[in-house]
């Protein structure tokens, strides 16, 4: 009774033990992904937009400096899942629309506020 209650601790300890292997060398790759995703390559730290604040391309067809808005024919928008359009953006600082001129491409982001699209980036490409 006594011996068989041992051998089967032993058991018990052994099986532990193998079960605890296992779940180590289980774990091992997804340790290495999380440490991985705590040291991101440096390309994409820094300033490197990631594709989801990738700027979106389109054209100046109006620019309205008093009400701080101006239209933009763009392509699609994947940060706001928007097809190309003609149409109005607001921008927060009336600075933005000083650098871009009616017919000129650029590049930009927007982003939702209120009923509004606000551009976060304005910038001209460069011919
Ligand atoms: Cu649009």
């Amino acid at each position: 009774m006594r011996t068989t209650f041992l051998d089967a601790a032993a058991l018990c300890v052994a099986i532990a033990a193998a079960a605890t292997a296992t779940a180590v060398s289980a774990q091992a790759p997804a340790s290495a992904v999380d440490h991985a995703a705590h040291h991101p390559p440096v390309a994409a730290s820094g300033s490197a937009p990631s594709p989801a604040t990738r700027l979106a391309e389109g054209e100046v067809r109006r620019i309205d400096r008093e009400q701080k808005k101006i239209t933009l024919r763009h392509g699609p928008i994947a940060s706001l899942d928007m097809p190309p359009m003609t149409m109005v953006f607001q921008v927060a600082d009336e600075a933005m629309l000083a650098v871009v001129k009616v017919g000129d491409q650029v590049r930009f982001a927007a982003q939702k506020a209120d009923a509004a699209l606000v551009l976060t980036t304005l910038e001209k490409v460069p011919e």
